[in-house]
């Protein structure tokens, strides 16, 4: 290890100006880092963080508290260069899931009561794509889900993130108070007006008055945000502990990191230009940008490697045949989708994507991407797809790519050793797997006609269906290096 950084953190505020839900391995590592960042240049003190779980284990919210919230980021640009920064800018940590004897919202008082306070402008949010219980084709909110349906009828007992937001705003409403700003930080298109939707969608659902004020009154500005983070793994806890660093809250990530906002803060924002992030009027072309390319060629890789046993990014980029994929699919198929501002280099973009893939500092887990391909497909690749064959281009990387999910919804690799499809609709892929296994035309039109998923004009488009399924029988009877080498030469 030739360069390492140590960088303390700033002293404790005890002003905790953000709400955050979803403690998560990205908060801690981007939006955190960011703020500790501006902590540290300014001394500003008004936006410590309570960052909330409402799902998963309260045991990193405990953990936290135990460590009086401090931890680590690692930030590797490869494996002789690393920042290794301690975090203090997380001063409150609540949960309020379920806990191991079933019961909700052990700390939601407590949140509801830090939500109504005046120190409080700013809610931010990383509960991934499903945690806005919106349709992922038509943003409409799913009323029927369990949750959303107790949300709705105990608005006061919110177990969801659009229920807490809405109950939140419910208190501020009712004291007179001002609103928070809402910045969702989640890989989803429009993510501030997704975030809107479904909570005035939910308001709506008992309280016609509180959905307008939300509605008028509220700011849901869009945010890109990009940093590969991985899940910890025995790896990562590895490279810290050559750091001198034993910290099981820690979290390992690259350097790279991305933050640009549209810049609607009525109730005030820290001033963070200095510290990285990019404040702007429209966030659209980054957000299209990031999605397309740099998620889309990620899932690329999950779906089409996991199944071949490939465990993580680092290794399938080392292939040849699937490096020559994702450039073909970002200079052929998502570039030309893409309205960027004058002078923007996409193919420096591109090549800058495959330098961050290939950082081996990182154990970045293909099953990991996979996770949520139905609540993430759409965005990488269904809408640039369409987008494509709407000009009159074809996508034939986005076809294997498509056969390939299909593939891997199930749940068996090509040596038929199984794995957990972690998806909100993995019920569904089951099914259409037992009824149409044995026919991959059936099987690929079952999924294309997924509505909810796959934008009917793509299903439709002229040829798809035929290379989906083509792709499908190469893929599943040849295997990976045949269906590349199949694209490649047709
Ligand atoms: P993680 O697994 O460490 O954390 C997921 C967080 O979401 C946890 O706090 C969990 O409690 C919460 N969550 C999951 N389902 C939920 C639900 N239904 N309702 C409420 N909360 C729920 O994952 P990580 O790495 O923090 O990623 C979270 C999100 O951040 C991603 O889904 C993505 O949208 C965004 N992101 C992640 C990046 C990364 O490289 N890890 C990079 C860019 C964005
Ligand atoms: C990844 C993203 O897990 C996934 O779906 O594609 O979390 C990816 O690491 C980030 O968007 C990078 O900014």
């Amino acid at each position: 290890m030739k360069d390492i950084r140590r960088l303390p953190a700033a002293p404790a505020s005890g002003r905790l100006g953000i709400v955050h839900l979803g403690l998560g391995a990205f908060h801690r590592a981007h939006q955190a880092v960011y703020l500790e960042r501006y902590r540290q240049r300014t001394g500003d003190g008004r936006w410590g963080v309570s960052s909330v779980n409402l799902r998963g284990g309260v045991a990193l919210v405990d953990a936290l508290r135990d460590a009086n919230h401090r931890y680590h980021v690692a930030e590797y640009a490869d494996r002789e260069h690393v920042t290794l920064r301690e975090i203090g800018v997380i001063e409150e940590t609540l949960f309020t899931g379920r806990d191991a004897e079933g019961r909700w919202g052990r700390d939601r008082a407590a949140l509801l009561a830090r939500l109504a306070s005046a120190d409080v402008r700013l809610v931010t949010l990383t509960v991934t794509e499903k945690g806005y219980f919106l349709n992922p084709a038509t943003g409409s909110l799913l009323s029927d889900d369990p949750l959303i349906a107790a949300d709705i009828a105990n608005p006061e007992a919110p177990c969801t993130a659009p229920g807490i937001l809405v109950a939140a705003l419910a208190r501020r409403r009712a004291l007179g108070a001002a609103p928070f700003t809402v910045l969702c930080c989640d890989n989803m298109p429009s993510n501030g007006r997704r975030t809107r939707a479904a909570v005035v969608q939910l308001a709506s659902r008992h309280d016609a008055a509180l959905a307008e004020w939300i509605a008028r009154e509220v700011a849901f500005p869009c945010s890109m945000v990009d940093r590969i983070v991985p899940a910890m793994t025995a790896a990562g806890f590895a490279r810290l502990a050559e750091l001198g660093v034993d910290d099981p809250n820690a979290v390992v990530c690259e350097a790279f990191a991305q933050w640009v906002i549209e810049d609607r803060f009525p109730q005030g924002r820290p001033d963070w230009g200095a510290d990285g992030v990019e404040m702007v009027a429209d966030v659209a072309p980054f957000e299209t940008m990031k999605l397309r390319l740099l998620n889309g060629s990620h899932s690329l890789l999950a779906y089409l490697g996991a199944p071949e046993g490939i465990e993580t990014v680092v290794e399938a980029v080392r292939r040849d045949d699937l490096r020559a994929l994702l450039r073909r699919y970002m200079h052929e198929e998502a570039a030309p989708t893409l309205a960027m501002p004058e002078g923007t280099d996409l193919a420096a973009y591109a090549e800058s994507l495959l330098a961050r893939f290939a950082n081996d500092s990182l154990q970045h887990r293909l099953q990991q991407i996979a996770m949520d391909g139905s609540q993430k497909l759409p965005q990488r690749w269904f809408e640039g797809a369409r987008a494509c064959y709407r000009e009159g281009m074809a996508a034939p990387c986005v076809a294997l790519g498509t056969a390939a999910w299909i593939r891997y919804t199930a749940g068996r690799d090509r040596h038929g050793r199984a794995y957990p499809v972690d998806d909100p609709l993995a019920w569904r892929f089951t099914a259409l797997h037992e009824r149409h296994g044995d026919d991959p035309r059936a099987l690929v039109a079952a999924f294309l006609g997924m509505e909810d998923v796959v934008p009917p004009g793509l299903a439709a488009a002229p040829g798809f269906a035929e290379a989906v399924t083509a792709a499908y029988r190469t893929l599943s009877e040849r295997g990976l290096a045949a269906a590349l080498v199949t694209l490649a030469s047709p």
